[in-house]
């Protein structure tokens, strides 16, 4: 089923750790579309939860490097 979280994460401060962050959420399969308002520090991701969880999610972010709140 076609779902959209909201994700708030600490530590992007540049254009690369938007990229780092979005192309990790990429890597999973389910992941259809990821926005992340660097300003805010958001990520904004639909997702087939059929495929993927939301601590999935939470989970490839950490690996990147990157905490979610
Ligand atoms: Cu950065």
């Amino acid at each position: 089923m076609a779902e959209k979280i909201v994700l708030n994460i600490s530590g992007m401060t540049c254009n690369h750790c938007k990229m780092k962050v979005e192309k990790a959420l990429k890597t999973l399969d389910g992941v259809e579309d990821v926005q992340i308002n660097l300003d805010g520090g958001t990520a904004d991701v639909s997702f087939d939860s059929g495929k993927v969880s939301a601590d999935d999610l939470k989970a490839v972010i950490g690996d990147a490097g990157y905490e979610v709140k």
